[in-house]
């Protein structure tokens, strides 16, 4: 009977004493997340993609954001619309990108890196860009 509660005490203490070291683990991960962070962050401000909001509807597309630099930009495009979106990008340097096809109420990132010039935003699924789904953005130098 004794035997068998300091068993239980002692594997408690045991679950108790992992939970520590993991505790301890995943502080000293976060510290080493921050650290590449703080190494990485100021130096690569332009590889590190700005995040644009693409929100897709029947049939229209609106960016987050109105004025851009040249740089790297991930494109989230929403579809907030009730039939199928996609999401292209065409302009200098760039080989078309497109998103796979968008279902209603899903997300797809497209990243892509702009160049100063003029890039055309559209959805490609056909004759969505006559109904709209279309504009145009100038990327500063
Ligand atoms: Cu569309």
């Amino acid at each position: 009977m004794s035997e068998e509660a300091t068993t239980f005490t002692r594997s408690d203490a045991t679950i108790l004493h992992r939970a520590g070291r993991t505790f301890v683990l995943s502080l000293s991960a976060l510290a080493l997340a921050a650290g590449v962070g703080a190494v990485t962050g100021p130096a690569g401000a332009s590889s590190k993609a700005s995040m644009v909001i693409a929100k897709e509807t029947d049939f229209h597309i609106a960016l987050s954001k109105k004025s851009f630099s040249a740089g790297k930009y991930t494109f989230v495009a929403l579809n907030k619309g009730h039939v199928t979106h996609s999401l292209e990008i065409t302009g200098p340097g760039l080989s078309s990108p497109r998103t796979k096809n968008i279902a209603p109420g899903q997300r797809t990132d497209l990243t892509v890196k702009l160049k100063r010039g003029r890039y055309d935003v559209f959805c490609p699924v056909p004759g969505h860009k006559a109904l709209g789904m279309n504009l145009n953005i100038t990327v500063a130098g």
